[in-house]
């Protein structure tokens, strides 16, 4: 876009108040998808699945993955223990605990209110019995994603739980991803990835059973997949939402540590070569040394032209204020908020869509990405406008119940009558004139 200088050779530069309200509003678009050329691809993978069951799993995971499997489906209880480094064991162990805390937190009482004298109203969380997980392999292997989603499903107490997950070369499961599973009381665990997991997981096939809601992250086939068949009335089925490439959002002031700075936006960009970082810098930040770490540390990193790829279409914003800094964040709407300043506090009022915000100088995105306790499934593309990260709410219903006494059904009876009038429905009406009839001859 014109205006725009690149920071470093890499990171491309604005001023905010350059720019007139149309550039604006692109410079917060994310990059087109285009997902009809992924969708024609996906289809025959779904009604292959849909028709031969763990067959097609069987097949199309030998084309796509070069593995071949044994069972499609196993009990993860079944499998020999996975062999861990006890500080691996250990820090998995203190992540499940944080999270299982923070997500029992959520937990919520049956709620009972009495609307009018007689009438007694209430609503109970109940789980979502069957969910399907989905813990991406592919370039990075993310064990992380395993607790994030099971340790909801599990305080929510689903009594299926499929974790679907690309296999090792071996035809094994990856053995972090096998511990999360445990841990987390996983039912079933489906040796696959991509469109052809979730269809398994969405119609069920011999050996994988048909779960109701699908979660998870995954490339875009596995996005396509659960689009599609959410959609489908035939496959009856749930998602948590539309997800696109990870994304930050960095505010820095003259108070912010460059050097952290770049360390999370790079935490970011490693991610895959579509992910998108942006630096919101007000007045007094350190820009000079912010372009000498830039250089320095993604020169350090293994997966630096991944890095690369994603800084050259990532954003560096000048602006004059908070308000300015707000009210872009705001139109963005990142996937994760990062606020290392003295006194982020003075943002969190004014923030509306963002799906996870990290506060002060020590606070990365990394912690909440594994450890500190919230969910690191959440909301991109903007979804921050009208969608939440995933926590204990994502597994479960809540079902409202009522009931009357004759004092009831006497106070609010008649008000039902018009109402059903009005909508000329009159076997409405008359459940409610049967009733008042018997209980006004009592009195
Ligand atoms: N930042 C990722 C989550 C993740 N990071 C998993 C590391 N492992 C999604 O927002
Ligand atoms: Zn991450």
């Amino acid at each position: 876009m014109a205006g725009g200088e690149r920071i470093a050779g890499i990171v491309m530069a604005f001023e905010l108040k350059n720019l007139s309200e149309e550039m604006l509003m692109n410079l917060t678009l994310r990059p087109k998808i285009d997902f009809s050329k992924t969708m024609d691809l996906v289809k025959p993978i779904i009604s292959e699945v849909q028709s031969r069951g763990d067959d097609a799993v069987r097949e199309l995971t030998l084309k796509f993955d070069k593995v071949e499997l044994d069972e499609v489906v196993v009990n993860p209880r079944e499998l020999e223990e996975p062999l861990l480094e006890d500080s691996v064991r250990k820090a998995f162990d203190v992540a499940y605990d944080n999270i299982h805390k923070f997500h029992s937190a959520q937990v919520r009482e049956t709620l009972s209110v009495s609307t009018m004298e007689g009438i007694e109203c209430r609503r109970v969380p109940r789980p979502i019995e069957r969910v399907g997980i989905y813990v991406p392999g592919g370039t990075a292997v993310l064990p992380s994603t395993a607790l994030m989603l099971g340790v909801p499903a599990q305080l929510a107490g689903c009594t299926e739980v499929v974790l679907a997950t690309p296999p090792r070369a071996d035809g094994s499961v990856c053995p972090e991803v096998l511990y999360a599973a445990l841990k987390c009381g996983v039912t079933k665990i489906l040796k696959a990835g991509g469109a052809q997991a979730i269809t398994a997981m969405a119609f069920g096939t011999e050996t994988c059973p048909k779960v109701d809601k699908i979660c998870g992250p995954g490339n875009q086939f596995v996005t396509g997949a659960k689009m599609i068949l959410q959609n489908s009335g035939e496959a009856s089925l749930a998602i948590d939402m539309p997800a696109g490439p990870s994304e930050q959002l960095c505010i820095a002031d003259a108070s912010s540590k460059p050097a952290f700075v770049v360390s999370d936006l790079l935490s970011q960009a490693e991610h895959g070569v579509d992910s998108q970082v942006v630096c919101v810098a007000l007045k007094g930040f350190d820009e000079k040394v912010f372009a000498e770490e830039l250089e320095a540390q993604v020169s350090a990193l293994p997966r630096k032209e991944i890095v690369k790829e994603a800084l050259s279409k990532s954003l560096f914003l000048r602006v004059d204020s908070i308000d300015e800094a707000i009210r872009f964040t705001n139109l963005y709407a990142p996937e994760h908020l990062v606020i290392p300043v003295d006194e982020p506090e003075a943002y969190v009022d004014k923030i509306v869509n963002a799906g996870s915000v990290f506060l002060g100088h020590y606070t990365p995105e990394s912690v909440g990405d594994y450890a500190s306790g919230t969910n690191h499934s959440l909301p991109t593309y903007g979804y921050a406008r009208m969608y939440g990260g995933v926590s204990l709410d994502t597994f479960v219903k809540y079902i409202t119940i009522q009931k009357l006494t004759p004092t009831g059904i006497r106070n609010v009876g008649p008000h039902v009558e018009t109402m059903a009038s009005v909508e000329q429905l009159h076997a409405h009406k008359n459940a409610v004139t049967i009733r008042l009839k018997e209980v006004n001859n009592q009195s």
